[in-house]
């Protein structure tokens, strides 16, 4: 017998900026994704002024899943999954972001799309904001920097449940809102919160106060969702990336005690409606979140969330510096290599130990259920004879639900779902590469952005296709 639930949800994600395209078809706007052109593991992506003629955007067609999604979908189905998590492209709905009345055609677009999962018995598991807000928030309001945003994201936020409330069940607010801990690059920011860091600005801060305007705003959304239907479960959305202690040296094991409350100092507000003490001290040591009201407190404090949703690809290692006597965790100065772990060629360790690590960790602060939302490997995949034997891929996701299983039967924490990244080939978030690919279905495009765009079943779709079919058991 399985030891999972008979209803868990097996199935893939990805985000809508990663695999729509038709950036500005149905009436949609530009978002801050439409203006990243394609970077590599030594170039960064750079963000524009605008859309530059002569640059590669590859979010403006990626594998054009909005003119594809129905035989995407097929192979999803014939792959056995049971739900499938994407995320509405907020410049689908709300266009610029600001607007009173939302685009009806992109509504349709999600409408069509959900019906054609919900036809599979495929249940949508949707993400609200991933990577991918309007590019007009960032121009006139410096985005998250603004509290107005969180009446945007709101207003959003209730069309979408008004309009999908029958269709949809499992949603999350933000996407790893806790990323932009990593503000040190410029792409964690902007993503998160459509924040430029400006020459000599101290980017921690500014973080601290998106971030309340975003907890905030979730909270709200929460308590809408309330009010809407009952059915609604709300989620939140971090990164488990977890940061352990280089070695038993007590300054190290503070070291990465302090990189832990730092990084995920985020769900103790989604899940208890509070800052934890640890972050009140620090906020007020550093003056930093110098906009917060009573109300927004009260607000937190209502709409706490009904899971824990997480993605997790890998560990990080941390040591202390001596001249960081209070433990201040800053990435690139106190992360170092795990002499342990191998990495991928773009340097993500592998640590399958570290989901079940990860977990334990959640479960012991939160007592909440939890959803795996992304696990993965980037790689790239060679054709040989028309197949793809991607066996380290499969190797990869083997290790991880191992690791899920014992997270599961020994340490009792109530999993609901296990969504990889990703359902198909995608375009990288970080890299906004083609070939730095997580799928079960290859996509035929390369870095420039040239190929056919055909779909490749790899070996890994079989071998999930039966993981699923046994639910979990044959590995
Ligand atoms: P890519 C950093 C660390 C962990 C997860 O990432 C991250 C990132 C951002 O790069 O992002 C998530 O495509 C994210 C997805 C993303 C996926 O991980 O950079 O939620 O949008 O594609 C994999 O290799």
């Amino acid at each position: 017998m399985s030891i999972f639930k008979d209803d868990f949800l097996w199935g893939g994600a990805v985000a809508a900026h990663q695999l729509e395209g038709g950036w500005q078809a149905g009436g949609k706007g530009i978002s801050v994704a439409d203006i990243m052109t394609a970077g590599s593991v030594s170039e960064k992506r750079t963000i524009t002024a605008g859309i530059l003629a002569d640059k590669n955007y590859p979010n403006h067609e990626a594998i054009d899943f909005y003119h594809n999604y129905k035989n995407d979908i097929k192979l999803f189905a014939e792959m056995g999954f049971k739900c499938f998590r994407t995320s509405i492209a907020w410049t689908r709905i709300f266009p610029k972001g600001d607007e009173e009345e939302p685009n009806e055609e992109g509504l349709k677009f999600y409408d069509d799309l959900f019906d054609e999962c919900l036809k599979y018995n495929i249940e949508p598991i949707v993400t609200l904001s991933h990577f991918e807000l309007p590019d007009h928030l960032v121009e006139k309001y410096d985005g998250w920097r603004n509290r107005k945003m969180i009446n945007f994201f709101v207003n959003f936020a209730d069309v979408c449940f008004e309009r999908y409330q029958n269709k949809v069940k499992y949603w999350m607010t933000f996407n790893e809102i806790n990323n932009q801990t990593g503000y040190n690059n410029e792409f964690c920011l902007f993503t998160n919160s459509g924040i430029k860091v400006k020459d000599g600005e101290n980017a921690e801060k500014a973080m601290y106060q998106a971030a309340h305007y975003e907890l905030v705003a979730s909270a709200i959304a929460v308590q809408h969702a309330r009010l809407i239907s009952k059915k609604l479960q709300i989620g939140c959305m971090l990164a488990m990336v977890p940061l352990y202690p280089l070695d038993s040296k007590p300054a190290n094991i503070m070291m990465a005690e302090k990189a832990m409350q730092k990084r995920y100092w985020f769900a103790d507000v989604h899940v208890t409606g509070e800052y934890p003490s640890f972050m009140r001290a620090f906020l007020n040591k550093k003056g930093y979140i110098s906009d917060i009201t009573q109300e927004d407190l009260i607000n937190l404090k209502k709409g706490t969330v009904d899971y824990l949703g997480f993605s997790y690809y890998m560990s990080k290692t941390v040591k202390a510096t001596e001249d960081n006597p209070e433990y201040e965790y800053d990435d690139y100065k106190n992360d170092v290599q795990n002499p342990f772990l191998e990495a991928s060629e773009w340097g993500w360790s592998v640590d399958p130990e570290g989901l079940r690590y990860g977990m334990n960790w959640f479960n012991d602060r939160f007592h909440l259920p939890q959803f795996i939302v992304e696990n993965g490997f980037g790689s790239r995949d060679v054709i040989e004879d028309g197949k793809i034997h991607d066996d380290y891929r499969i190797s990869y996701l083997r290790q991880h639900i191992i690791e899920m299983k014992k997270a599961v039967q020994e340490d009792g924490i109530d999993l609901l779902g296990y969504t990889p990244w990703s359902a198909i080939d995608i375009v990288s978030a970080g890299t906004g590469q083609m070939e730095k690919r997580y799928g079960f279905i290859y996509v035929d495009k390369d870095d420039e952005g040239k190929g056919t765009l055909m779909r490749l079943r790899k070996d890994s779709f079989y071998w999930y296709q039966r993981v699923i079919e046994s639910n979990g058991q044959k590995l």
